[in-house]
Order: structure tokens, then sequence, then C-alpha cells
């Protein structure tokens, strides 16, 4: 492979992070998985709107390939080589009463980790038969859920067509043929061995084998943010005595985009802010200051609908998951007050 020429234009990390001495000392080197920094980099160079543009092929590949994976994770994360991660799951120690409780302004929260089976390649180098073998493992694993948990997995391979795209428009399930995922070669063998786990109320559901192994999530209508993170948490502590996941001292989890390293912990509202989606510097100003991330209503490189965005915390790793929350609750309670000004 040679250097690939990214335009001028190119905004993405890797762009930023590929000089030409990183390229010359990596790309010969692969992981034990036989996982290449042409793998590593292939989304970014088919998708030069990357934000980030490259993904792990297994926990080996952030330290064979840590010349470019480091100085992408410190820029995202703000974590450096000297830092290390902690993690803090107790809902006792988040300050979050419900910031709407008459329900103008939030519609939805939603709170979810990636999780990954230790000792397994990452999505972008496993094989059919490993990624088989981890959605037999996280299914068995699951049945054993109770009370509110308990449910059932649904797998991709039989879905209906109807039944998928209403689950996708209802934001429960992940949708199909993303182009940065297909790149990084995670949508190979697609549908199999992928599927989707919830309770009967959908307030608790879990995606086998998309971008990560398992995408633990809780979900519910409103503001309840503690309530939520309170599910999330029993979720991620029983599945785990079911199902080992794979964990650095250093790095936190291990997924298989850098973003989500550490927490692995999206936290998020779909918000209406009508009023501040019209001066967008404004509303960029608030969500800079507190680490927030501003998506579209279907997820990540979708559009706004009406005013309604999704806001969730932007760091994910060298912070606790109630550090990761509160970022987002902090930051939805200034946005709330400057909607409320702007009325
Ligand atoms: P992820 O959060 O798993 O990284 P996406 O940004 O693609 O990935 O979002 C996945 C789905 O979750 C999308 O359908 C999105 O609209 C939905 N979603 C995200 N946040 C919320 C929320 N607070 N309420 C309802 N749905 C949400
Ligand atoms: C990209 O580089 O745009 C995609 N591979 C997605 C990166 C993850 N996004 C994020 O900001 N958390």
């Amino acid at each position: 492979m040679n250097y690939p020429q990214f335009p001028k234009d190119c905004k993405s990390l890797l762009c930023k992070y590929l000089t030409p001495e990183v390229f010359e000392a990596l790309k010969d080197k692969r992981t034990s998985n036989g996982f290449t920094l042409e793998q590593a980099i292939n989304s970014g160079v088919q998708n030069i709107d990357s934000g980030i543009g490259v993904y792990a092929g297994d926990k080996e590949s952030y330290t064979v390939f840590a010349p470019l994976f480091d100085p992408i994770i410190e820029e995202y994360h703000g974590f450096t080589k000297e830092d290390s991660h902690k993690s803090n799951l107790n809902p006792d120690d988040l300050n979050a009463p419900n910031p709407d409780p008459e329900g103008e302004f939030i519609l939805s929260t939603r709170i979810r980790v990636g999780r990954n089976m230790d000792n397994m390649p990452l999505g972008p180098a496993i094989t059919k038969r490993q990624r088989d073998e981890v959605e037999a493992r996280v299914v068995q694993g699951l049945k054993m859920l109770e009370g509110e948990l308990a449910g059932n997995y649904y797998p991709l391979l039989g879905m209906s067509k109807e039944v998928q795209e209403s689950l996708i428009k209802d934001h429960f399930l992940f949708k199909e043929g993303d182009r940065f995922l297909d790149a990084a070669g995670l949508n190979r063998d697609w549908p199999a061995g992928r599927g989707i786990y919830h309770n009967n109320d959908k307030t608790f559901l879990v995606w086998v084998n998309e971008e990560d192994q398992l995408r633990i999530i809780s979900m519910q209508q409103g503001g309840d943010i503690k309530e939520v993170f309170t599910r999330l948490v029993n979720a991620i502590k029983s599945i785990e005595t079911k199902v080992p996941f794979s964990y650095s001292y250093h790095l936190g989890y291990i997924t298989s985009c850098p973003t989500n390293l550490g927490t692995a912990m999206r936290a998020s509202v779909h918000i209406a802010l009508p009023n501040l989606a019209k001066d967008m510097d404004a509303f960029e100003a608030i969500t800079d200051k507190y680490h927030l991330q501003i998506r579209g209503i279907h997820g990540e490189h979708s559009e706004s609908e009406g005013g309604v965005y999704d806001i969730s915390n932007r760091r994910r790793l060298g912070i606790t998951e109630v550090e990761a929350v509160q970022d987002m609750y902090d930051g939805v309670v200034a946005l709330i007050e400057a909607e409320k000004a702007l009325r």
C-alpha cells in the first residue's frame, strides 16, 4: 500500500495524524490476528468526510499502531499516555434530578455502553465463526436476565424488512449499510450473527455484533436520566457475570472505534431546541463548554428534524461513567435555560 493522498480540505483525525513518517513506521506491521494498518485506516481513506477515520481490529491494535491511535485518542478525549482510566458506576454519585419535569423539551433519554468479549478479535478482524460464537455466548448470557431486564433475542437473519425498518425508525435498532462501518470491515457476512435483544417495554436493549459485539442500552421517554442510568448499571453488572469483557487498565473498555474507549458510554437526550437552533454559534458555545456532541435525530451522521437534536457527552475515556452522564446532564440544564431565555 502507498501513502494515501487525502484532499486538502480533509478534516478527519486520520488525515491529521497519518503523516508520511507514521505511515512508513506502521505500514508493514500486523497484530497477531493479522490486522494491518491498511485495514485500520480504510474507513477514513474511503470516507474522506470521516470525523475520525480509524478502527481497531483487536486490543493489540492500540499498541501495535499506537503512533497513529495515541494522538487521535489524545485529541478526542484529552487523555494522554500518562493518564489512567477510572470507573464509577454508582448512581448515588450522580446529581441529576429531572431537568424537564413538565416534559417541554426532552423527548427521550438513552444511555448506552459498548462492550466486546475478552480474548476475541474486535468486529473489523473477527471471522464469521468467531462472530457466530460471540452471538451464541452473548445470547446465552442474556437468557439469564430477570425482572425488568428479562426479554427476547431477535436475530436479524430472518427478521422481516417491515419489522427491521420500524425498529430503526423508532430508534431501537442499528441501521443497515453504514458506509463508515462497511469500509471498516464491520458489515462482513451481514446479517448473520447480528441481532437485538429487548425487554417488553423496549427500555432495555442489547445490540449484538454491530460496531461493537455488545451495545448495552437503557432508554425511555422523558428526562429521568438517573432512572435510565440505574437500569443500565444493573444490566451491565448482570451481563458481566456471564460474559467476560475486554478491558485494559490504561484504556478502560476496549472498543473498535477509539472514540468509544474507556467508559464506552454515550448518554443522550432527544431535545427540542427550535430557538437555539436558529443561532448555531450560541448553541455550540454551550455544547463546547460542557463537552457535548450534537447529532441529528436518527443518530450519527444524520440531520435534525423540527429543531430536535441528539445531545450527548463527547468524552468517554479518562472520566468515570458518572462524570460522562454528569457532563450531559449539566449541559442539558444549560441548554434548556438558554432555550427558555429565547422564547
Ligand atoms: P450510538 O448511540 O449507538 O453510538 P447512533 O448515534 O447511531 O449510535 O444512535 C443509535 C440510535 O439511537 C439512533 O436511532 C438514534 O436516533 C437513537 N437515539 C440516540 N439517542 C436517543 C435518545 N436520547 N432517545 C431516543 N433515541 C435515541
Ligand atoms: C467517523 O470517523 O466519522 C466515523 N468512523 C465515526 C466516528 C465516531 N464518532 C464519534 O464522534 N464518536
